[in-house]
């Protein structure tokens, strides 16, 4: 019979770079259970797209996350990771481009790339590993951190509002958005897979364990599975968020897929239209 574990192993040589292993994540981070849900999205997506796949990831915990594939992997800078992927997939429109990004790299540092990556509908998947908290440099505040939330540079509770991902990219011009935690496997899961085969800029967000950080100072449950526990008690599908009030909503976190739409043109195709036309006018 074959095991999940077998299966885990099937996996792990079919896809992951074994031979520099053990990762270099915490004991129950989430990061790992996101690995999991790109993989399985190629294993039931096919070989074929998993081999024209390149993956692109900037600086943060979440910036290893592809590095461990058995696929081409470029760690950038910090913030800077959807400006490489754009150039990438100009340059190379058939491949497919994932770019994984933690939220500080994604809507911190990186926010300009973000909202015009978004705007000029370049056709990527970005994946969005949200853990309320800079974890690699020691668990500052982020643009995801909660309101009042405790965190290494917010010892007296954190004054500033955050960031909603979905509302700010749809505004920008996102065009598939979706929002999952790591409790949501199949769902999140399903959603990359679509998110791949999507033309133009698709984003999900993961909100993930990060036990060393967000679980001790922001949740105060310092063991992964109560923070699972409490992504399942605070998660509300977005059916049911459209009829609740904005204090109803407070402390909650909204998920599903918020946005598909096919009706705006794709960046990179724009591009080799414009490449085309100056051609014909004899390269000027
Ligand atoms: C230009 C620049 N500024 C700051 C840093 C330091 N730095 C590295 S990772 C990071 C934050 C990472 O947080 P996030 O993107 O949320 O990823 P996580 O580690 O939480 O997965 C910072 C501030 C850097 N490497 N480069």
């Amino acid at each position: 019979m074959f095991s999940e574990r077998d299966f885990e192993h099937y996996l792990a040589k079919k896809y992951m770079r074994t031979e520099i292993m053990p990762h270099a994540f915490c004991p129950g981070c989430g990061l790992g259970i996101i690995e999991r849900m790109i993989l399985m999205a190629f294993e039931e997506l096919g070989e074929e797209e998993w081999k024209r796949t390149a993956f692109v990831s900037g600086i943060g915990c979440s910036g290893w996350v592809p590095l461990y594939f058995r696929r081409d992997a470029a760690h950038t800078l910090h913030g800077r990771a959807l400006a490489f992927a754009t150039a990438l997939k100009l340059s190379k429109p058939d491949l497919n481009v994932i770019v994984v990004m933690g939220d500080g790299d994604s809507m911190g540092i990186g926010g300009n790339h973000l909202i015009h990556a978004a705007r000029r509908n370049v056709d990527l998947t970005a994946i969005i590993a949200t853990n309320m908290l800079y974890s690699l440099t020691g668990g500052q505040m982020s643009p995801t951190t909660p309101q009042g939330a405790r965190t290494n540079t917010t010892p007296y509770g954190n004054i500033e509002p955050n960031f909603d991902l979905m509302k700010l990219l749809e505004a920008a011009g996102a065009t598939y958005l979706a929002r999952w935690t790591t409790y949501h496997f199949v769902q999140a899961k399903n959603s990359i897979k679509k998110a791949i085969k999507h033309k133009g800029f698709a984003a999900i967000e993961i909100v993930f364990q990060c036990p060393t950080y967000a679980g001790r100072y922001i949740l105060g449950k310092p063991d992964p599975r109560d923070m699972m526990d409490w992504f399942k008690e605070v998660s509300v599908p977005l059916g049911k968020a459209k009829t609740m009030s904005p204090e109803e909503l407070q402390g909650k976190i909204v998920v599903g897929e918020f946005l598909h739409r096919t009706d705006r043109p794709e960046y990179t195709e724009q591009v080799y239209k414009i490449i085309e036309k100056a051609q014909k006018k004899g390269g000027r």
